[in-house]
């Protein structure tokens, strides 16, 4: 049974959302008590504790896909844990309640609470591993970036696409020494890179748009669990993206293979990753490119929330104005 609601019907679709942006600012707001205090477990903790409180609120049937981890490993959100209040659609939940925990600990731009929402089975179940990915943004013609071609082609690809030269081009980097080899062929081939610290959800949006970010493209190695929740992103933006799961021990292999993953090298492409309609959520943490964070304002608490849906296309800036969002308001 369904309950009295499907889950893209549109007045549901227009409700769930503003219950989703309760969720992530409920999760932003915990979290930002932390910002700067360079504790990043209790960060994530306090919006885990957040996001699920309110969750289990929503007229839905969720299950976890994308979460705090396995089961042992995570009390709350877990791969497979059910949330909602148990009337209503069953769906498919992916969420970083602390999208750049670092981020948070350090109040360094671009920490979000995210969620991402589909109808069972719509996201791909990426176990918490590296991927690599790349993604650029919508109008390009289909497949001209790929994983398997070398950085510098596929810069040159992405420059001739836009009819400007390579060093017009700039991607977006993790800086980590991993990518050391990619950032000498970017940069070999003239495109000038950005690197952050952590965030790259926030880094996948912004190439989807970068005539107001100018990032172009985003490339390297990421944790999976957010390379899925920035595909989200994109399937309702629009761009491109491919992933593949580094599964490189026996350990990462079984444990993708118990989430249903069959050929451990797929290269993913977007649809891959995200098969049918979803909502994506985020509310700003701390300030950034993105969205604002959390601010205080006398005994107000304002939040900044992007809400999108890619059956309606929808994207919608929220900025919120709160007397509390500690414990759910009383009717
Ligand atoms: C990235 C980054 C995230 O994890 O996915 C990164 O965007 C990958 O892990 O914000 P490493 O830090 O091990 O490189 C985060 O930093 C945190 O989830």
């Amino acid at each position: 049974m369904t309950g009295k609601y499907q889950i893209w019907d549109p007045f549901f679709e227009y409700v769930l959302a503003l219950g989703l942006a309760r969720v992530t600012e409920c999760g932003a707001f915990a979290a930002s008590r932390m910002r700067g205090r360079g504790d990043e477990k209790k960060a994530d903790q306090f919006a885990v504790d957040a996001m699920r409180r309110e969750l289990n609120r929503l007229p839905i049937r969720g299950r976890v896909v994308i979460g705090e981890g396995e089961r042992d490993e995570a009390p709350m959100l877990y791969i497979g844990e059910e949330v909602g209040s148990g009337d209503g659609p069953q769906v498919d939940i992916a969420l970083d309640p602390l999208e750049g925990t670092t981020i948070c600990a350090k109040n360094l731009p671009n920490s979000l609470s995210v969620i991402a929402v589909s109808k069972a089975g719509g996201m791909l179940h990426a176990p918490d591993v590296y991927m690599e990915k790349i993604a650029i943004g919508p109008g390009y013609p289909a497949d001209l970036v790929d994983l398997d071609a070398e950085p510098c082609a596929n810069i040159l690809a992405l420059s001739q696409a836009k009819s400007v030269s390579p060093d017009r081009i700039t991607a977006c980097i993790l800086d980590r020494p991993r990518h050391a080899e990619l950032i000498e062929s970017v940069r070999s081939s003239g495109a000038a890179i950005r690197l952050i610290t952590d965030g790259d959800v926030a880094a996948v949006i912004h190439a989807a748009t970068p005539a107001e970010t100018g990032i172009d493209v985003y490339m390297g190695i990421g944790g999976a669990p957010e390379g899925i929740l920035a595909g989200a992103a994109l399937r309702c933006i629009g761009g491109q993206m491919q992933g593949r799961l580094i599964l490189d021990t026996v350990e990462r292999r079984d444990r993708a293979f118990q989430m249903g993953i069959r050929s451990p090298e797929h290269k993913y492409s977007l649809e891959d990753m995200v098969r049918h309609d979803v909502m994506f959520v985020a509310t700003g943490v701390t300030d950034g490119s993105l969205l604002n964070g959390v601010r205080f304002l006398d005994n107000r608490i304002i939040t900044e929330t992007m809400i999108m849906s890619s059956s309606s296309g929808l994207l919608r800036r929220v900025c919120s104005e709160h007397r509390d969002l500690d414990e759910p308001e009383s009717g």
